[in-house]
């Protein structure tokens, strides 16, 4: 799958407009208010931002993996509330009926989801089940022709937003194989949300806690049709996303680079540029040298995803996928670091945008998989190939 090459240089011309006109001039006031304003969002819905990753016959633009890095890159490149509006559309909410769903359940959810219509969240995460995602203990009980479900769920990026939860529950017995994965509409009897999560940076995304008890979830929306299917779903899903994260940690240290460079040639200091000192050059080359190795790893392992049959595993790619979200997220941290120290006592100042960038990307090291997990799966591939 893939959008025809003149068709997607029209669109990154596009995006990239949107970003430059719209999205960079509104990044002051969702940081002041805490909101992506309504407006900016129709606009993403008319841009088609919601569906990038949905085929065309399900309503959506039907990009490939190494189209929609790209398009991340550049959305990566302003506040990343933005994206977060879209990102669970685009990746860990929808991908897991694309992948494993019925045709029917494609055919009723995915055209919403394309359209923006409805915002779909990724409810894997538990109180007690991070990083252990296979401990996981939301239970889904089969009750005739439906299943009830009970637990709890907890930081779901859109959460507050989401008209349908794609949630990881327990039909069986213990670890991965006990766990099914549902298309839970959010206003179904016995589902509440918890406060918004007040968070460290990211200013504008929205994520809670959402409680379940007793939820009558009709056995069709069981994704796939087959019970104890969800945990391999889950982890394709999530192959998929810290592919997508990579790229949005490198339009991000792209970003935080340009303010970098622009900060350090129009400030002065012992009668000259501060960026004509060879000690501020190093720094700022260390960020362009660690940016340029991460896009091109991300550009790679983008190519051999897309490479391979859609929707299966390949333990190759899954690894490479973790090598660049463990590489990116890490260097993006790195380079927001040196942004902030190029810019001295000013990078510590809210007005600059280094400021609230270095508190954003924190995140990127955490979510779809922290560093450590990431490790995990690149480690234990080598013991079990290498
Ligand atoms: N694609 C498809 N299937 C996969 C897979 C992948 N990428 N990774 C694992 N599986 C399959 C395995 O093949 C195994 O199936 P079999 O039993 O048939 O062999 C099953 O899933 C269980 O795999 P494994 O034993 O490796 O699971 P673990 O419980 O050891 O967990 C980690 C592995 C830690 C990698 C996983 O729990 C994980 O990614 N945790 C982090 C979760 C996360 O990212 N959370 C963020 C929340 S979303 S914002």
């Amino acid at each position: 799958m893939a959008l025809d090459a003149q068709s997607f240089e029209i669109l990154m011309h596009s995006v990239q407009r949107f970003v430059r006109e719209r999205l960079v001039p509104a990044e002051d006031l969702v940081e002041e208010r805490d909101e992506v304003p309504a407006d900016i969002v129709e606009d993403m819905k008319d841009l088609g931002l919601f569906g990038l990753s949905i085929p065309e016959n399900y309503g959506g633009i039907g990009l490939s993996m190494a189209q929609e890095c790209a398009v991340a890159h550049t959305l990566g490149q302003t506040a990343l509330a933005f994206r977060s509006v879209v990102g669970t559309n685009i990746g860990i909410g929808s991908q897991g009926i694309l992948m494993d769903g019925t045709e029917a359940q494609k055919e009723t959810w995915l055209p919403l989801i394309a359209s923006g219509e409805l915002i779909v969240s990724f409810a894997l995460t538990e109180p007690d089940a991070g990083s252990d995602a296979a401990s996981l203990k939301t239970r889904a009980v089969s009750a005739g022709d439906d299943y009830l479900l009970s637990g709890s769920k907890r930081y779901i990026t859109n959460a507050p937003r989401a008209g349908a939860f794609t949630l990881m529950a327990r039909t069986g017995g213990e670890g991965a194989g006990g766990i099914s994965a549902f298309i839970v509409p959010a206003g179904l009897p016995g589902l509440s949300l918890g406060q918004p999560d007040k968070k460290m940076g990211q200013r504008g995304t929205k994520t809670c806690d959402v409680y379940l008890d007793e939820v009558r979830v009709p056995a069709a929306n069981l994704i796939g049709g087959k019970p104890g299917l969800g945990f391999k779903t889950a982890m394709k899903v999530l192959d998929r996303g810290r592919l997508h994260m990579s790229a949005l940690a490198c339009g991000m240290a792209q970003r935080i680079l340009d303010e970098s460079v622009a900060y350090a040639k129009q400030r002065r200091q012992f009668g000259q540029r501060i960026g004509d000192f060879q000690l501020v050059q190093a720094m700022l080359a260390d960020s362009q040298a660690e940016l340029l190795a991460g896009w091109s790893m991300v550009r790679a392992v983008a190519d051999a995803y897309d490479q391979k049959a859609p929707g299966a595993r390949d333990g190759e790619v899954s690894m490479q996928a973790s090598c660049a979200k463990l590489f990116t997220t890490e260097m993006v941290g790195r380079v927001a670091d040196r942004g902030v120290q190029v810019h001295g006592g000013a990078g510590y100042i809210n007005e600059y945008k280094v400021e609230r960038f270095y508190r954003d990307v924190r995140l990127l090291r955490l979510y779809e998989g922290t560093t450590q997990v990431q490790q995990m799966v690149v480690g234990r591939h080598l013991m079990r190939e290498g």
